[in-house]
C-alpha cells in the first residue's frame, strides 16, 4: 500500500509533453499549502501522470491531494455525491487515488465496487516528493486499462481546493482530440515566435490589400496635387 520511491528518470517533462491544467489561486479558505496553481496530466503506452503545483511549498508543508477518475465518463457509475466530506462535483468516479506526503510519502489507490472503495494494489506505481509538489504515475493496468478520455477532479486538503473549481477536467479534452486542450487554460509549449508567426500568416492577405490601397491613394494625390499646380500656372 505505501509506495516510497525515490527520484527517477519515470516522470515526463511536464512543461513539454503534457497538459496543463491552471486552477484559481487565493481561493476563499484555502491556505498557500493547499491552494493549487497548476495541475498537470499525461499518458504513454504504461502509465497516467499526475502533478500537483501548489502556490507555497517546501519542507514541512505536507500535501495531501486526492484524485478522483471517472474513466468511463457517466456520473451514472461509480462514486458520486461526497467522499469523506469532499465534493466529487459532477462525476462518478470509479478511482480514487490518494498521496499523502507528511512524514513519508504514501500512495493508496482504491476502486469503488458500487458501495464501497476497495484497495487496490499500489505495485508498479510511483510517487515523487519534488519540492512537496506531488508526482505520481500509475500503471494503466492498475486502472484496467481505462479507454480515454477520462474526467478527472483534483483535491488538495485539508483546507480544500478543487481543480477545477466547478465541474472536472477531461484529458485529452474532446473526442479523439490528438493535441490535448486543458480546461481554462492554454498549452505552454508553443513559443511565442510561432504564435505571433502564424498570426502575421493570418493577417498577411489584409496586409497586402492594405498595401496596394495606399500607393492607390498615394498616386491618386499625387496627381491631384500636381494638376493643381498645372491650374496655378
Ligand atoms: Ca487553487
Ligand atoms: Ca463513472
Amino acid at each position: 500500500m505505501v509506495s516510497q520511491v525515490s527520484a527517477q528518470s519515470i516522470w515526463p517533462n511536464w512543461q513539454v509533453v503534457a497538459t496543463s491544467y491552471p486552477d484559481s489561486t487565493y481561493e476563499a479558505g484555502v491556505s498557500g499549502r493547499e491552494d493549487m496553481t497548476v495541475c498537470y496530466v499525461y499518458k504513454d503506452t504504461n502509465y497516467v501522470y499526475f502533478r500537483v503545483e501548489r502556490r507555497e511549498s517546501g519542507a514541512g508543508f505536507e500535501i495531501v491531494v486526492t484524485i478522483f477518475l471517472d474513466v468511463d465518463q457517466s456520473q451514472a457509475t461509480g462514486k458520486t455525491g461526497t467522499d469523506n466530506s469532499l465534493s466529487l462535483h459532477d462525476l462518478g468516479a470509479e478511482y480514487k487515488i490518494l498521496l499523502d506526503i507528511t512524514f513519508a510519502i504514501n500512495l493508496y489507490i482504491y476502486r469503488w465496487d458500487g458501495s464501497a472503495w476497495l484497495v487496490l494494489s499500489t505495485a508498479g506505481s510511483h510517487a515523487e516528493d519534488d519540492n512537496y509538489n506531488a508526482n505520481i504515475a500509475i500503471p494503466l493496468t492498475t486502472l484496467a486499462n481505462p479507454s480515454f478520455p477520462i474526467d478527472i477532479l483534483f483535491v488538495c486538503h485539508y483546507y480544500t481546493d478543487y481543480n477545477p473549481d466547478t465541474g472536472h477536467i477531461t484529458y485529452p479534452s474532446g473526442p479523439g482530440a490528438s493535441t490535448p486542450v486543458p480546461v481554462g487554460g492554454q498549452i505552454k509549449d508553443v513559443s511565442t515566435i510561432e504564435l505571433i508567426a502564424s498570426y502575421l500568416q493570418s493577417i498577411a492577405p489584409y496586409l497586402l490589400t492594405f498595401a496596394i490601397v495606399a500607393v492607390i491613394v498615394a498616386g491618386i494625390l499625387t496627381i491631384k496635387r500636381s494638376s493643381k499646380r498645372q491650374i496655378t500656372k
